[in-house]
This record gives structure tokens, sequence and C-alpha cells, in this order.
């Protein structure tokens, strides 16, 4: 089993959202905030099975994309997703 951590930019998360659970792959939604821009993303927990990995990264690769903002005067790229991916041991469903 992984644990993906996903920290998505605000105006790509609803349709990644959408993409994964219609790809019946669970997900929840934590607000978040970015410590460098201090504006808001959504982080996801998504915990899956190792062969559906690659399914869940592409979801999130076709629905986000790179953007430029600006920062006192200097441009800066914003991911539109940053993903962690974590072995996870146990799963407990209760
Ligand atoms: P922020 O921390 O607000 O960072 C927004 C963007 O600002 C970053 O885009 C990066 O291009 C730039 N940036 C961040 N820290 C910087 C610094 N110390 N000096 C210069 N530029 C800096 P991304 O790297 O795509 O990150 C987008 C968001 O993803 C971040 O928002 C943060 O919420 C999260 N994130 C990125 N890397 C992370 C990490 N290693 N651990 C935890 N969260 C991370």
């Amino acid at each position: 089993m992984k644990l993906i951590i996903a920290v998505i930019q605000d105006e790509f998360i609803n349709k990644v959202t959408r993409a994964l659970m219609e790809n019946d792959i669970r997900v929840t939604r934590l607000s978040s905030t970015g410590g460098f821009l201090k504006s808001g993303n959504t982080t996801l927990f998504i915990g899956t099975h190792e062969i559906h990995l690659d399914k869940v990264i592409d979801i999130i690769r076709k629905e986000c994309k790179t953007k430029r903002v600006n920062k006192l005067g200097e441009e800066v790229r914003v991911g539109g997703a940053n993903i962690f991916i974590i072995n996870m041991d146990k799963y407990v469903r209760i």
C-alpha cells in the first residue's frame, strides 16, 4: 500500500478530485497554505494499492499545469502539483 500526499493548486483541485473519484480512487482533501507564497492550496491524502500508483499520478498530471506568478517583482514558477509517495505499512478501516 502507498500513501500519496499531493499538494495541488486550488484552481485544479475540483477537476483532480472529480477525476480520481470517477476512477474509484478514495481521497481526503485538506485545506493548506504554501509557506513561501502564503496562498491557499489543497493537500490530498490518497491511500491506495501500489498497482494504482501510476494511474493516480497520470490523473493528477493531466489536470494540473505549472503556472508563473509574480512575488515582489520576481517570477516564481508554481507547480500545479507536488506529489509525495510514502510506503504504508498498514491500513485499517474500522
Ligand atoms: P509555496 O511554499 O507557497 O511555494 C510556491 C512556489 O514558490 C514553489 O512552487 C516554488 O516555485 C517557490 N518557492 C518555494 N519556496 C521557495 C524558496 N525558499 N525560494 C524561492 N522560491 C521558492 P512549488 O515548488 O511547485 O510548490 C508549490 C507548493 O507545494 C508550495 O507552496 C508548498 O505548499 C508545496 N510544497 C512544495 N515543495 C514542498 C516540500 N518539499 N515539502 C512540503 N510542501 C511542499
